[in-house]
């Protein structure tokens, strides 16, 4: 039988001599994973293609995509069969003209740019960017998922879509689109007619599915301060101030629960990553929504101008005692933030204010 997993053993098997790579966008969320796999076991099915998909992330950083693993487990695709990206020399293929399938970005990280002559094909559901006008196809539309995409070339190619692609394609709709609640503003008429078609090829119904999607995603089980840390993480230059921002779904209670020496674990994280500074970013339904800080600096003097300064910027924090004793270098503390609206994103030009004036 021809299954998903059928094909991604052979795949992988002959990953150093293929002919075409397909890869998603770098933050390797579901969609960008689900929709490759998928896809490439749609041109390899229509006309025996020697396709193989590149998870855009290392193998080791893939239990962090918790959602990931959990609709992956229920597809049934055994990971030892999947490609990730520290697993091929990209380089390589590149070089010895494999050809690139771009699913869910349509324009390159940065990074990988300079393998721009190499985009053969294009799948996506972003803001059309212009570039790789000789991709062929080059499908471009603002649907909820890149999933719907995949979902409509199998309708095109007469395809049928089995129970293990259903499940991979339908519960990256569902999470994307919020469970295809209009209220959400990401879901559109394509995906809807797509859900309707392979959602009853799922074991669970949607509300449950859903539900289970949600819940892996928050689900911190099993990960150490370590991952909690990297796994949504970005970081910023400022002038001489090297500054890292993670954001952890879980209070800050919790974390304390989980780990007694967060100091050491902010301390070492730092060090790995040459930070001046560390914070992290919590946010969490309890039921309500909620925020947390935590400043992490390499000095105390550092830390308390810091924290000072966030005072005057109308995050209002509120500290949160800390029970165990910290060992470690540096200084920590832990805040409750009032402001909801002070996301990562409107953090970040604050901090680059008081690190360059
Ligand atoms: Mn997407």
């Amino acid at each position: 039988m021809h299954s998903i997993q059928a094909y991604l053993a052979a795949a992988k098997a002959d990953k150093s001599n293929v002919r075409k790579v397909i890869i998603g966008n770098e933050a390797a969320d579901l969609d960008s994973m689900a929709s490759s796999l998928a896809y490439g076991y749609l041109l390899n099915t229509q006309n025996g293609e020697d396709v193989l998909p590149v998870m855009p992330i290392a193998r080791a950083d893939f239990k962090l995509r918790t959602e990931a693993v959990y609709v992956f487990e229920e597809a049934g695709i055994i990971l030892d069969d999947v490609v990730f990206f520290d697993e091929v020399d990209f380089e390589a293929l590149m070089s010895g003209g494999t050809e690139l399938i771009l699913v869910d970005h349509n324009k390159f990280s940065p990074a990988l740019e300079k393998y721009s002559a190499n985009v053969s094909a294009i799948l996506d559901h972003h803001n059309d960017e212009g570039l790789y006008q000789e991709a062929s196809p080059r499908i471009i539309e603002l649907v909820g998922s890149t999933a719907t995409l995949v979902a409509m070339e199998f309708d095109r190619a007469d395809v049928a879509v089995e129970k293990d692609v259903a499940i991979l394609l339908a519960g990256t709709i569902l999470l994307d689109t919020v469970n295809l609640d209009p209220a959400a503003g990401r879901v559109t008429e394509s995906d809807i007619l797509v859900a309707e078609k392979i959602l009853p090829l799922c074991p669970l119904p949607g509300e449950d599915f859903f539900a289970n999607i949600q819940r892996e995603k928050f689900s911190v089980a099993g990960l150490s301060t370590n991952d909690l840390l990297r796994k949504d993480y970005k970081e910023f230059q400022f002038e001489t101030v090297r500054c890292g921002i993670g954001s952890a779904l879980l209070p800050v209670s919790q974390w304390q629960d989980m780990d007694n020496n967060l100091m050491a674990g902010f301390a070492s994280y730092a060090v790995t990553n040459e930070l001046g500074v560390l914070l992290s970013m919590n946010a969490y339904t309890n039921p309500d929504f909620n925020r947390d800080l935590v400043i992490y600096c390499v000095d105390k003097e550092g830390h308390d101008q810091l924290l000072e300064y966030l005072h005057g910027s109308g995050l209002e924090l509120s500290v949160i005692e800390y029970p165990q004793a910290q060992e470690g270098e540096g200084c920590i503390s832990f805040h409750c933030q009032g402001n909801l609206a002070i996301s990562r994103k409107k953090l970040q030009p604050l901090l680059a204010d008081f690190y360059t004036k």
